[in-house]
């Protein structure tokens, strides 16, 4: 290994997908030897209870009467301005760029004003924040700026990368590098007991924000519930849940729904469940998609976005226009009710993350781009 790297990452705390990449990276980083610093406004929830090392820099962001709104971007700026003058980081990688890389910007100026550390920065753009809360006026022009600002930004797909240059104005090189996977954690089963079963298990994992039309989610389940013996996990919580009750009742399948809430770690659902739905009119990559396929489950989605580069269709599972509730029910009863596609489609599907978005190699990725970040020369303009 090159010599261990000092390393700050900002993250959303949460478990979406922009936090659990961030963690799973860091994790992998901290295991080579790095030092990580997350910095955050809250312990990041995939980090609780892990066995790696790292620091943790708590965004404090004090509140005063005056302030209508917590000025959270500026807490950060001044957070990551310390944690560079305490570890001198040579590499800090904000992940969602509303409003870290704006963040990551301010702290870049002081440091080159006030100190004799710089500052380098990659941005990962992760979806919504370049498609959609990028996109809102208020937000758009300091979003572009502040993206074309840090010294190398990824995307984490090809699709968002065209996106992202179609609708920001922004010169900058963007680098593709597709969501880490760890394939020893997202595994099949030990004791693969899936197909000796006869009720079939669908998992649907999410924030149930309008955006993944968790409503179509529970219209597909019903579809299949008809024809063949199935019960439907959900996991996540979110601002649509009560409507996804309601609907659920509506129609009869309260005892074939299980809520399973919020979770720090999905693997054990998602190594029980036969296939992972997935109904977003939205997804720059799918986390929880390419997630379900490490585990050998099969997934029928919607075919948007990022994930026809994460799902083979036909062979790792199907993708399906947003919205068509019949098309979506009926692969997955392609899938459920022929176990030797099952088992095939799963075994594709597992393939296809070690060879694409193995951990260990997209570590790999972002180490590289880091060096050359490194290396390159640094103004204070
Ligand atoms: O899916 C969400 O709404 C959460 C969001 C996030 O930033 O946490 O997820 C986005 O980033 C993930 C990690 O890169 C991607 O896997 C998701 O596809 C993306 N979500 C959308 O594009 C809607």
């Amino acid at each position: 290994m090159s010599s261990p790297l000092n390393i700050g990452i900002v993250c959303y705390p949460s478990i979406g997908g922009s936090g659990i990449v961030a963690t799973e990276l860091g994790r992998s980083l901290s295991r080579r030897g790095h030092q990580v610093c997350f910095i955050t406004y809250d312990f990041p929830r995939r980090l609780e209870g892990v066995t790696e090392e790292f620091h943790y820099h708590h965004v404090d962001v004090p509140l005063y009467p005056l302030f209508k709104f917590p000025p959270y971007t500026l807490a950060l700026a001044s957070t990551i301005y310390h944690t560079v003058n305490e570890h001198s980081l040579d590499i800090l990688h904000v992940h969602y760029a509303i409003p870290h890389s704006t963040s990551a910007f301010l702290a870049k100026q002081m440091l080159c004003k006030k100190s004799a550390e710089k500052l380098k920065v990659v941005t990962t753009l992760h979806g919504t924040d370049s498609e959609l809360v990028g996109q809102m006026p208020s937000y758009k022009p300091v979003a572009e700026f502040s993206i074309e600002s840090s010294n190398a930004v990824t995307a984490v797909s090809e699709y968002l990368k065209r996106v992202t240059l179609e609708t920001f104005d922004i010169e900058k090189e963007m680098h593709v590098i597709h969501n880490p996977i760890d394939t020893e954690v997202f595994a099949p089963p030990s004791n693969d007991w899936r197909m000796n079963r006869n009720v079939k298990t669908i998992a649907h994992i999410s924030n149930f924000r309008p955006v993944k039309r968790i409503l179509d989610v529970i219209k597909v389940f019903d579809l299949i519930a008809a024809h063949i013996p199935a019960r439907l996990v959900l996991a996540g919580e979110g601002p649509d849940r009560s409507a996804a009750e309601w609907l659920i009742n509506q129609l009869g399948l309260r005892e074939k729904v299980e809520f399973a809430g919020s979770q720090n770690s999905v693997s054990q659902i998602l190594q029980d469940a036969d296939l992972l739905l997935s109904t977003s009119e939205r997804e720059s990559f799918g986390m929880a998609i390419a997630e379900a396929m490490a585990c050998e489950t099969p997934v029928v989605s919607t075919c948007v976005g990022g994930v026809p580069e994460v799902v083979q269709d036909g062979v790792t599972g199907y993708l399906e226009p947003v919205g068509d509730i019949q098309a979506l029910a009926q692969a997955a009863i392609r899938i459920l009710s022929n176990p030797q596609k099952q088992v095939e489609m799963g075994k594709a599907a597992r393939k296809l993350i070690i060879e694409r978005f193995e951990l260990e190699t997209i570590t790999d990725e972002y180490l590289r781009l880091y060096q050359s970040v490194i290396q390159s020369e640094e103004d204070c303009a």
